[in-house]
């Protein structure tokens, strides 16, 4: 059986599994499943295995509790840490993942050294900050993803509201993921028409604000967990441009070094995604507006990630 590329996922919870299935299906990689919970990610594997099987698909898919297995990874997704639950603030939930994160980072660092990652943990911009700080991995190969996802929720809205195909529908989301994303909406467009000449300011509005609370809306209707087919589609698309060096231009969260004007933190812009990581970072050319909203997101997520590591600093 033909060895594919190692990507090991390090989480086998709702979004770990669920990437998993579809990396299978896409036979992009032979995967290994990392959980701390005892025989949650061995049991995920198996299933997986199974199902492979169904397909008629070759697979490769272990699950374990140790992160040794991580060795010779191409490519590491991390989805472990918590949901935010009722009560909970946000500085509780970064707390407790950044708890979770920067052990795994370590590790990662130690198992994998040559790998690319995609993190997904929320809060999604600054847990890409710890990773890239506690690896100390080059940027271009430590990124988040929330952009795809986000852009990809907007593309179905927008779709659905004019009944067109998602295919047909172009819009990109870029800045922080959370209230302050940034929708490109110089650059929105159906099938070649400007989005301003097919639905009017309020119903653009309309669309970008479900958009941005898409998350929320999918928990209201769940209850006990959050929306997982959509995040793990988005984590798919950026591993495939990755895995198949196909230097596709998607939104990711990447640290900048002055692109943007912005400059040691980690925020999501448009990136071309290739074998190395991050092959480029593209600079479209932005509204004023569109620049300020980026730069606005930016300065949240900059005093978040100084929060949190100097909270992590020894006494
Ligand atoms: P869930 O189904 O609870 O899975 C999380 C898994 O992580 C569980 O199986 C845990 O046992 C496991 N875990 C916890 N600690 C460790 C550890 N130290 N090592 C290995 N595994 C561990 O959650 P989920 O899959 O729904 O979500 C996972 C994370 O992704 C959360 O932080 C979500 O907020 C986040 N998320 C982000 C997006 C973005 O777009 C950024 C979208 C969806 C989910």
């Amino acid at each position: 059986m033909e060895r594919l590329p190692k990507i090991s996922i390090v989480g086998a919870g709702q979004v770990g599994s669920t990437t998993a299935h579809l990396l299978l299906l896409k036979q992009l990689g032979d995967l290994v499943l990392i959980d701390v919970v005892e025989g949650l990610a061995k049991g995920k594997a198996l299933d997986l295995l199974q199902a492979a099987a169904i397909e008629g698909l070759p697979a490769r898919v272990t699950g374990t509790t140790d992160y040794a297995a991580m060795a010779g990874s191409r490519l590491v997704i991390v989805t472990a840490g918590l949901a935010r639950k009722p009560g909970m603030s946000r500085e509780d939930l970064l707390a407790a993942n950044a708890a979770i994160v920067g052990p795994i980072a370590e590790r990662i660092e130690q198992a994998a050294p040559d790998a690319a990652i995609i993190v997904v943990t929320n809060p999604l911009d600054i847990m890409t900050a710890l990773v890239l700080k506690q690896t100390k991995f080059p940027r271009h190969r430590v990124m988040g993803m929330a952009g795809t996802l986000d852009s990809g929720r907007l593309r179905a809205f927008i779709a659905e509201r004019l009944g067109v195909s998602p295919a047909g529908v172009t819009a990109t989301v870029l800045g922080s993921h959370g209230d302050l994303m940034v929708p490109v909406r110089s650059s929105m467009s159906v099938n070649g028409a400007p989005i301003a000449t097919l639905l009017s300011e309020q119903d653009v509005e309309q669309l970008l604000s479900r958009a941005r609370d898409g998350g929320a809306e999918i928990v209201s209707l769940l209850k006990t967990s959050s929306a997982y087919y959509a995040p793990a589609a988005g984590i798919v698309e950026m591993a495939q441009a990755i895995l198949r060096d196909a230097h596709a231009v998607l939104p990711g969260c990447v640290r900048l070094d002055g692109e943007y004007g912005l400059r040691d933190v980690c925020i999501g812009v448009p990136v071309e995604l290739a074998a190395q990581g991050v092959a480029r970072i593209v600079e479209w050319p932005l509204t004023p507006q569109e620049l300020d909203a980026l730069r606005r997101a930016a300065q949240q997520v900059s005093e978040g990630t100084q929060h949190m590591l100097s909270a992590a600093k020894p006494a």
